[in-house]
């Protein structure tokens, strides 16, 4: 029941997440299962768009075949990267073989912002190839696609399945439910308004290259002295956090988010090897936050990815006045004070 297609052109934006209950550490058995379940906001502004050109084999071969361009540009070193998510997925894109596939990609935030540029570019090429898919079963209904669309992206990169969809997004299973899955991502619903475009300031602290990959981090939870009681506490703390999401309360949210970001952290100085990705600014930035939160009452705060950038997350409602006090007292710790702002988004979007 498969149609034909000899060639076609596809296009769709995936932005970037970031996960207020982290995923850190994976299961061991090869195929990016995460060790506990995540929750995500995904985002806007910061994204990676993403056109892929198919055409038709003359003479169907066993290798992939393709070419991956990046600002236009012939991209030698993301090639593995590539070739290693193709074999991933594979089995489950059977038609992959017969086309030769012309990547070009881009990103709206700038290169090496230490900004991950693997979730939304994972979630940008799966989509695209779920196109070509739809073009020959022309009957996979949008759930499908989506589905099998995050699931694809997951095989990239684990968080990359979280950028599919929007706006706050789990993957990974949870102890109280059974509609989340470690497969690919599911949409949270249940928001209040409070968390309505709820925003996200980026503040650009170390724009070098990190010394230790996300992937060699998440396998130092494999006999990490702490794993089992950090994978227990990452499900205690998803089910709060769904609540304190539907109940729009700020405050526990500011106390869940910043303990999960230190987590995070704690779980890097306690691996062995151990490694530090915070830098001197990040402390800085985290103690002037504090400082502001307790002598106004504003409920901002911050999380942080695997890097030292920070993450200042707060209401619309204080936009201005965080943004003053961003202005004030934190670009001074921005490498070149660049920072970039950002709010709640609604994931990936077709753009042809
Ligand atoms: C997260 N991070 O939940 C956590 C928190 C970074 C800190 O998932 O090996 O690039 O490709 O699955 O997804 C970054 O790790 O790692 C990450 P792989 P990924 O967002």
């Amino acid at each position: 029941n498969c149609g034909s297609v000899e060639k076609a052109t596809f296009s769709w934006s995936a932005p970037s997440n970031i996960a207020l209950v982290k995923y850190w550490g994976k299961k061991e058995t090869g195929d990016q299962i995460p060790a506990n379940p995540s929750i995500s906001f995904t985002l806007s502004n910061c994204k990676t768009i993403t056109s892929l050109n198919v055409s038709a084999k003359q003479n169907p071969s066993d290798d992939f075949s393709f070419d991956l361009l990046f600002e236009g540009k012939p991209k030698e070193d993301f090639k593995p990267k590539i070739q290693k998510f193709l074999e991933r997925i594979e089995g489950y894109c059977p038609y992959l073989k017969s086309y030769h596939l012309e990547i070009d990609t881009q990103n709206t935030f700038p290169h090496s912002s230490g900004i991950a540029s693997s979730a939304s570019g994972m979630a940008a090429l799966a989509v695209n190839i779920m196109s070509l898919e739809k073009m020959l079963k022309p009957e996979i209904s949008k759930d499908y696609f989506n589905q099998k669309a995050s699931f694809l992206a997951r095989l990239g990169s684990g968080s990359a399945c979280r950028s599919v969809h929007g706006k706050v997004v789990i993957w990974g299973k949870h102890q109280d439910t059974t509609e989340s899955s470690d497969l690919f991502g599911v949409e949270f619903s249940e928001v209040h308004e409070n968390f309505k475009n709820y925003q996200d300031t980026i503040l650009l602290v170390d724009k070098g290259e990190k010394q230790v990959s996300s992937t060699v981090g998440h396998n130092l939870m494999h006999n990490h002295p702490y794993a089992s009681q950090r994978f227990d506490q990452a499900q205690y703390n998803l089910t709060a956090i769904k609540q304190i999401l539907s109940q729009g309360d700020l405050e526990r949210f500011v106390e869940l988010v910043e303990s999960e970001a230190l987590t995070l952290h704690a779980m890097m100085m306690t691996s062995m090897p151990y490694f530090i990705l915070m830098k001197p600014n990040t402390l800085e930035i985290i103690n002037k936050i504090w400082r502001f939160r307790n002598e106004t009452q504003v409920p901002v705060c911050f999380t942080l990815d695997a890097g030292a950038n920070v993450h200042v997350l707060y209401p619309e409602s204080v936009k201005e006045k965080v943004l003053q006090f961003i202005q004030n007292e934190l670009v001074v710790y921005c490498q070149n004070g660049q920072y970039i702002c950002d709010q709640i988004g609604n994931g990936s979007q077709l753009i042809m």
